[in-house]
């Protein structure tokens, strides 16, 4: 698989650094300009703050980019004519020369491709709520990926309870750092548990080594709640969900427009409130795999 490294993650490489994956679906389809290119630039700035380097991946004119320009970033955000792709959408994407912006899944299999091990964003996908069938690639993607997500757990536009099934089928382990419930997105509150709780970066890594020495290949999902000063208590973020969910229905949205559009519709009908908190998580969550990502090349060296 050809990969396209930027100098930053180049010279990282070479020099054996810390280095943490962050996607491009949240900044293409996510947020809205210019708030995205401002936290597509404050999560990259958080890492870098800590000693670690960050690698935005995204499809630029068929090319695997694993790190971005600032050119190609600030492209990624004002550009509406951005495919969302997950991973089975990569040979399209290269074939055809197009820009891509990667899901948790497709950044997930490209980071691993690319010997990154950590990788953080803001809500992962699942099974959607109404929608059953509608199970987000992200999903079979995490239980085939041997790499460590770190999120504030499923977006809370989901079904919890089938995504958390699923999660727990498919051998994906929850882990809860200082939280014992799974945090949903803008909530921290879902009514239900991680596999284990952690209140160290040194028990996640030890949990994460001995994954890998067991040879178990599917994700480990470090579940990081939404800063407390930005948390949506469930039944308020209740209220904004029915009102965007009903209108998905009237306009008929589904498939991979969905999540985008509940994802917008929520922070129209909150005035910002929502995407304060998803801002507030996508930076948090950036600072916690920097620093899982130092200790893991701390104490592997
Ligand atoms: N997290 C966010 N905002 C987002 C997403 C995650 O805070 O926009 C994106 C991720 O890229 C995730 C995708 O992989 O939504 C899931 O989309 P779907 O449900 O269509 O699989
Ligand atoms: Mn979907």
């Amino acid at each position: 698989m050809k990969l396209i490294f930027s100098k930053e993650v180049s010279e990282a490489k070479t020099a054996n650094k810390a280095i943490v994956a962050l996607e491009s679906t949240v900044i293409a389809h996510g947020l809205k300009f210019p708030e995205n290119l401002k936290t597509a630039l404050e999560m990259e700035n958080e890492i870098r703050l800590l000693g670690a380097v960050p690698a935005t991946i995204a499809v630029i004119r068929g090319e695997i980019k694993v790190g971005l320009e600032k050119d190609e970033l600030k492209n990624l955000s004002e550009n509406k004519e951005i495919r969302k792709i997950s991973k089975k959408d990569l040979p399209i994407c290269i074939a055809r020369k197009q820009n891509g912006a990667t899901t948790v899944s497709a950044t997930s299999f490209i980071a691993y491709q690319a010997g990154i091990k950590v990788f953080a964003t803001g809500g992962i996908g699942g099974v959607h709520l109404d929608f059953p069938a509608d199970v987000s690639a992200d999903l079979p993607t995490l239980a085939e990926t041997p790499i460590v997500v770190v999120c504030s757990g499923p977006k809370s536009i989901l079904d919890l309870a089938a995504t958390r099934e699923w999660l727990e089928t498919y051998g994906i382990l929850t882990i809860g750092y200082r939280c014992e419930e799974m945090p949903c997105f803008y909530s921290s509150k879902s009514g239900l548990k991680v596999d284990e709780t952690v209140d160290s970066v040194e028990e996640i890594i030890e949990i994460i080594k001995l994954r890998d020495e067991l040879g178990i290949k599917s994700a480990c999902l470090v579940m990081n709640p939404v800063p407390p000063e930005f948390e949506i208590d469930p039944e308020e973020q209740k209220k904004y969900l029915d009102v965007a969910l009903r209108i998905a229905k009237e306009q008929k949205i589904n498939g991979k427009d969905l999540t985008p559009f509940l994802l917008k519709k929520m922070s129209e009908i909150s005035q910002n409130k929502t995407l304060q908190a998803n801002i507030a998580l996508l930076k948090n969550n950036a600072k916690l795999a920097a620093m899982i990502s130092l200790e893991l090349k701390n104490t592997s060296a």
